[in-house]
């Protein structure tokens, strides 16, 4: 008889400029997930945080990490790391920030979901009962502008889950395997509302489980106007696209 394998996930962690917390974030993680794998997709950040990767993979088992030439933006690394998932065989792939602003102690929950529950996709989500923000400085402009683009996204899309901006979410990989990536537009933070999307198109079931939001712990925010208007286009236009039947082509 074949022994059945245990169910193998991998975790994904984008990373520019995160020297400070890739390696108490990577013992974290372990501590959390200890069957998990972990990869680390950086791209070329300025600070180190590379070279702090390679010693993580060189110190810890089913730790790897893939460099990338510049900075090519959080939705291209977590599309790296899905076709990554998929080629080496894993059942599911958990993306998380990596600034601690996605707590390790939910990561349970998070493949229970996909493992145990029979999710498609499993979303760590701040907007149901439970969820939530913590932090004092996590400021109102940033709560609203939060709230603002769920609810666009919602209207656009017509997804139906509550939180659908947020990065801590776990995979099927066979779900993904469904999804035509070539056709992906986003390169940056739409990619969060976009993949979720492309799953609903294939057929996937999307469950939320809470998680608490924490301010990042140490280095800078990433994300600047240019990105987030660009996200707004991404989204509308594929809303648009969608009602009107278009099939659109990877334009950017
Ligand atoms: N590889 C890669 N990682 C990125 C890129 N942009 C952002 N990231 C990472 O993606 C994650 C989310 O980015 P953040 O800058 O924290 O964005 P944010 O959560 O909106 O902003 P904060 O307020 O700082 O938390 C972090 O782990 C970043 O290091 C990129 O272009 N390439
Ligand atoms: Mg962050």
């Amino acid at each position: 008889m074949v022994k059945r394998m245990s169910f193998r996930t991998i975790i994904s962690l984008a990373t520019y400029n995160e020297a400070e917390n890739i390696a108490p974030l990577v013992h974290e993680i372990r501590r959390a997930l200890p069957s998990a794998e972990i990869l680390i997709i950086d791209d070329n950040s300025p600070d180190g945080t590379g070279r702090i990767a390679d010693e993580l993979v060189a110190e810890l088992p089913g730790v790897h990490v893939l460099h990338r030439p510049g900075k090519l933006g959080l939705g291209t690394a977590v599309l790296t790391a899905m076709r990554y998932a998929i080629e080496n065989g894993f059942d599911a792939i958990i993306n998380m920030d990596a600034d601690f602003s996605h707590p390790p102690r939910f990561l349970p929950q998070l493949v229970a979901g996909v493992e145990k529950q029979g999710y498609d996709v499993m979303i760590g989500s701040r907007y149901i009962k439970g969820g939530g923000i913590g932090g004092e400085q996590f400021n109102l402009k940033r709560k609203f502008m939060s709230t603002g683009i769920n609810t666009y996204a919602r209207f656009w899309l017509g997804l139906t889950s509550r939180d659908n901006s947020g990065s801590y979410r776990c995979y099927r990989t066979a779900t993904l395997r469904g999804i035509p990536f070539d056709k992906i537009r986003s390169r940056g933070y739409s990619f969060m509302e976009e993949i979720l999307y492309w799953c609903r198109e294939a057929g996937a079931t999307i469950g939320e489980t809470p998680i608490i939001f924490e301010n990042r712990r140490a280095g800078v925010s990433k994300i600047n106007k240019m990105e987030a208007v660009h996200a707004l286009r991404i989204i509308a236009e594929l809303g648009v696209g969608k009602l009107l039947g278009l099939d659109y082509a990877r334009v950017d």
